[in-house]
């Protein structure tokens, strides 16, 4: 091993003293100035995963939805998955040693992991449009360097085009051509393929705004327009020209204030969707004619896509298993709906989409979706092959033409993360071929009122969670107290949870009217602060 180089190189990305980071549900997050060395350190991280995994790995520059002055960093595993769990305790191990430390942690972690330090390497490195993503990427390349490893360097790029690209290059381009323009050209051909099902789809019938966060997803958008020539026109705002990242805009703004982003002009019923930083979130939204705030969140878009696959499967009667995976934060009306009126059954998994994405592993076509818009679809190898072959096979026309739809689909989504552009692209031919509206969308079913909020405490680790994080098993009293308020509202649920991203703990709830929802949200926060060792200010009612 190069021990004399990573000192070498470390020295030029030295880690600020007493400096103690984890990598959370989304890889490490902190304000920029604090990563430097995070950043080197994974670059060493991903040449020991690629070695071990004999596969390019990629490295994600990136804070996501957070704000502009935030940065992180998340590694991407050979099929674009997210990087394998057991591994994050190494990526915490490595950027939390102090300098001199550093050869004998990675020295672990090779014959922990039995690592041919011989073994060729090769990284994929990516960032989002932050000012501070540059120099931290030239971080990571310093790492990849140091342990002297090829990486290819694809500039800015949204996370899912990173992951694309990763899934692209290991599976001997199996997935598509692991370029941007290859990602560009897959998804356009099916796309425009799939509204061409429908004559009444063509020649930019479809006309949508989109909100860009002032982040990659603009720009890339931006990119992509020529290539969607037939069918779809984008009204582009926030994109990045003058406003700031995520500033009061994006996918997460949208979301969690529950109001249009800043920055976007819309008439009444116009509909609208919105991107996160990074470009793998999305929601959509639209006034009403009283001027009256729509969101359709991640459980509405799940709702929409499982609805058209379960259709179209239906059509060509072949026997495959779908499910929808959620998390505690999905409307219980979308369960409700889901349940009871599609009959398909719901899997609740942890937060943080590795969690979703390895439950929906386990179904022939496994739909998973975060409230706040992260989400795809999974085709399991088998039911991608059954419903490709049954193109070419003896049926019936129609029956061919829903397996073509199908198979346009397929190809459509992003199957290795969540990815705003593709899933946008989904939802738009979804709605042009069922001659939806977005008012008719949204009216499948009707969320039931509910408030997220923050309380901050000494230390959120106090609060332990089970049950896929619904119920909380310390401190002591807080669950029975969480279910003492609950009682008192109709239709009322409520949870508590520390957020993997962010030092605060993150309280839920949802009742049938906003009033009670905000009413039970403060009382939870008020619990919180008092069981679990709140610090600053006390929670105050919301209204
Ligand atoms: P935390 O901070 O652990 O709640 C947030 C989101 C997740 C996920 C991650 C990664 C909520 C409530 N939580 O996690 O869903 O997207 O960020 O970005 O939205
Ligand atoms: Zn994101």
């Amino acid at each position: 091993m190069h021990m004399e180089a990573v000192l070498k190189f470390s020295s030029q990305h030295p880690k600020p003293a007493g400096l103690i980071l984890q990598y959370g549900t989304a890889g490490f997050r902190s304000r920029a100035e604090h990563l430097d060395h995070v950043m080197y350190r994974m670059g060493l991280l991903a040449v020991l995963r690629s070695k071990k995994t004999k596969s390019v790995i990629g490295v994600m520059v990136t804070a996501s939805h957070n704000p502009e002055e935030d940065n992180g960093v998340k590694l991407v595993d050979p099929l674009g998955e997210m990087l394998a769990q057991e591994w994050e305790v190494y990526a915490t191990d490595l950027a939390n040693a102090e300098e001199q430390g550093l050869p004998s942690v990675l020295n672990d972690i090779i014959q922990k992991e039995s690592i041919d330090i011989k073994q060729e390497a090769f990284i994929a490195i990516g960032r989002d449009t932050r000012p501070s993503s540059t120099v931290l990427s030239s971080a990571v390349i310093d790492g990849v360097t140091a342990l002297a490893s090829k990486f290819h360097d694809y500039g800015l790029v949204t996370t899912p085009q990173l992951h694309y690209v990763i899934c692209c290059r290991n599976t001997n381009g199996r997935y598509g051509q692991p370029t941007v323009d290859g990602y560009y050209q897959k998804l356009s051909k099916a796309f425009n393929d799939l509204v061409k099902q429908d004559p009444g789809c063509g020649d930019k019938s479809i006309c949508l705004t989109v909100d860009g966060a002032n982040g990659i997803g603009a720009l890339k958008l931006k990119e992509m327009e020529q290539y969607l020539q037939s069918a779809l026109s984008v009204k582009l705002y926030n994109d990045g020209s003058e406003g700031k990242l995520n500033f009061q805009c994006g996918a997460d703004y949208v979301k969690v204030q529950q109001k249009p982003p800043e920055g976007i002009e819309k008439k009444p019923g116009e509909r609208c969707c919105s991107f996160d930083g990074d470009a793998d979130r999305i929601v959509y939204f639209y006034n009403d004619d009283a001027g009256n705030f729509h969101l359709l969140d991640g459980d509405k878009i799940a709702t929409l896509i499982s609805t058209f696959i379960k259709e179209l499967l239906v059509q060509i009667d072949l026997n495959l298993k779908m499910a929808v995976v959620q998390t505690a934060y999905a409307n219980g009306s979308s369960t409700r709906y889901l349940e009871n009126v599609m009959k398909v059954p719901v899997y609740c998994a942890k937060t943080g989409v590795k969690h979703l994405h390895h439950k929906a592993q386990e179904f022939d076509i496994g739909v998973y979706f975060e409230a706040n818009g992260h989400g795809t679809v999974l085709f399991s190898r088998t039911a991608e092959e059954q419903i490709r072959q049954l193109v070419s096979s003896e049926i019936t026309d129609d029956k061919r033409k829903a397996a073509k739809m199908l198979v346009n689909t397929i190809d459509l989504i992003n199957q290795t993360v969540g990815d705003a552009i593709s899933d946008m692209l989904v939802i738009e031919a979804i709605l042009c071929l069922k001659r939806l509206t977005v008012q008719k969308w949204d009216e499948i079913y009707t969320d039931l009122p509910n408030r997220q909020l923050k309380v901050k405490v000494a230390d959120r680790k106090v609060i332990e969670t089970t049950d896929a994080e619904r119920r909380t098993t310390t401190p002591a009293g807080l669950q029975e107290k969480v279910d003492y308020l609950v009682k008192n509202y109709n239709l009322a649920r409520a949870f508590v949870r520390p957020s993997g991203t962010e030092d605060v703990v993150r309280v839920y709830a949802e009742a049938d009217t906003q009033e009670n929802a905000d009413a039970l949200a403060y009382e939870v926060s008020l619990a919180v602060y008092e069981l679990a060792g709140g610090v600053g200010e006390v929670p105050k009612p919301l209204r």
